[in-house]
């Protein structure tokens, strides 16, 4: 049994390493959903030699030298042939970072400002609170009963956006038409949300996840902060490389000045992205960079596919990366009996790192790709709103006569990035200024290094929690990048820059 896991693994492996290091170019006669890279701005004239050569032109991005469209097969040469056009590459298809559903949970309005995982952080030893800073999460979107776990004032939809379809095109009515609930739970993890906390939580649980019944409103990472939803990813798991440039493209000119009436103009804006996938390329490195550059900044998810290298866009250097780190006492208030309420714990501050360890499905950082990680947050088993396919959800979260909790204990590095974002968040709070190298740069400081080693902490068992070096990621180093974040130190060198 043994012996078959490990080639499985090694040929995931593989499979995995030809992905990334495959060159990203179209086949020479293949058609289909495409990105060509320019060697300045898709002028008009430009649009139409492209139409001309045979491209049914989707979008050309205002701030970044490229264009998405249609190719029929056989013109990829006549493409290929303007002086123009600097190479072509498939539209790829990124894909969100969490994992699937694990465990069925509970499910306003008691304030509950201590979490494990704010704890973790040290987001209570910083006053800032995320105030006049913008987070714009690209994802899928927002389900249509949202407003019943975060809240509206905190959630711009205005100034939301749905680009879907490999061509990126704008769909606005598609943004609160989600039924995958992981950019609400993305949000939730950011500024918090509402937990209908009514009666019995979940299988595992004989109470509920508080301990007792009510409306309580969790705190998230920065909650002051403002959301503007922007959906990329087609029913929501398919996030097109188009679409994600539109949001790009979009979130600078937000930036710049030049949409929503100028009102974001020269305001701090960090973009989260818990998505990725295995191709690359230099052009659109550049065009993350283009971000960068604009004054916005990026925090990207290392995806789940440890001990196999990290997802792209995360593993682009210029972005902020972000791996899952996970605490072997989660469930466990004294090590010795189950403990329901794991999730509102004080959390040790000391020694307590010795806990900690690197969860083995975190991407992991390979430089002879070009990749880069810079920390990790917490991801794993976090108790958030996950609406999957629901309308509305149940007023009642007991998952009784077959009807699923609104929230779910979820993992993935789809999680630890939003902790990560809400972090960038509280620093831009106090630093409006503040750059994407600066804010990279305080976060890696400022971190607190993660052991070598790893325990595997399993759900709700105590026998399973035991040392695993098998399950083991290492560390530190490429597994761990610079360590887990810590709020209040990176808010504090904000302030001192
Ligand atoms: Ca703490
Ligand atoms: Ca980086």
């Amino acid at each position: 049994m043994k012996r078959i896991r490990a080639r499985l693994l090694a040929l995931v492996l593989t499979a995995m390493v030809l992905g990334v290091l495959a060159p990203a170019v179209v086949a020479k006669d293949m058609g289909g959903p495409v990105l060509v890279d320019l060697s300045g701005p898709a002028t008009p004239e430009i649009v139409a030699r492209l139409q001309g050569a045979g491209l049914n032109v989707g979008v050309a991005y205002r701030n970044f030298p490229v264009v998405s469209g249609n190719l029929p097969q056989g013109r990829i040469a006549a493409v290929l042939g303007l002086d123009f056009v600097k190479g072509v590459r498939a539209d790829s298809v990124r894909e969100p970072t969490a994992l699937t559903d694990k465990f069925a949970a509970g499910g306003p309005t008691t304030p509950i400002d201590h979490t494990w995982y704010l704890d973790v952080i040290d987001r209570e030893k910083t006053s800032a609170r995320g105030e006049g800073v913008y987070v714009a999460v690209l994802d899928g979107g927002l389900t249509p009963s949202w407003r019943s776990v975060l809240d509206p004032e905190r959630v711009r939809v205005d100034l939301g956006r749905s680009f879907t379809g490999h061509n990126g095109n704008p769909i606005p009515y598609q943004l609160e038409n989600d039924r995958g609930g992981h950019g609400v739970a993305v949000s939730a993890t950011i500024i918090g949300y509402t937990l209908h906390d009514k009666s019995e939580t979940g299988q595992y649980f004989p109470s509920p996840a508080t301990g007792t019944p009510g409306e309580y409103a969790v705190s998230g990472v920065a909650p002051m902060a403002t959301i503007i939803p922007i959906k990329v990813c087609d029913v929501g798991v398919y996030c097109w490389d188009s679409s994600i440039y539109s949001a790009l493209d979009y979130v600078v000119d937000l930036k710049k000045g030049d949409a929503a009436d100028g009102e974001l103009m020269g305001k701090p804006i960090v973009i989260n992205m818990s998505l990725g996938g295995p191709s690359s390329s230099e052009a659109e490195e550049n065009i993350f960079k283009a971000v960068a550059e604009a004054g916005v900044l990026i925090v990207v998810s290392a995806g789940n596919n440890g001990p196999n290298p990290m997802g792209w866009p995360g593993a682009y250097p210029v972005v902020i990366s972000v791996g899952v780190g996970g605490w072997r006492k989660q469930f466990y208030g004294d090590q010795t009996s189950l403990n329901n309420q794991w999730t509102f714990d004080d959390y040790p501050e000391e020694n307590a790192i010795d806990d900690w360890f690197m969860v083995w499905w975190s991407g992991v950082e390979r430089p002879d790709l070009g990749q880069e990680l810079d920390v990790v947050a917490t991801g794993r088993f976090m108790l958030l709103p996950y609406l999957t396919g629901k309308a509305t959800p149940s007023p009642d979260p007991r998952p009784a006569d077959g009807i699923p909790s609104v929230y779910t204990y979820i993992s993935g590095t789809s999680f630890s990035a939003p902790t990560t974002t809400g972090v960038v968040a509280l620093m831009l709070s106090v630093k409006g200024d503040l750059t994407q190298a600066q804010a990279e740069m305080i976060l890696r400081s400022s971190a607190t290094p993660i052991p070598a080693g790893s325990w595997t902490a399993g759900f709700p068992f105590p026998h399973a929690n035991e040392w695993d070096a098998s399950k083991s990621l290492g560390g530190p180093g490429h597994q761990t990048g610079w360590g887990l974040v810590q709020a209040d130190g990176a808010v504090e060198a904000a302030m001192d820059l």
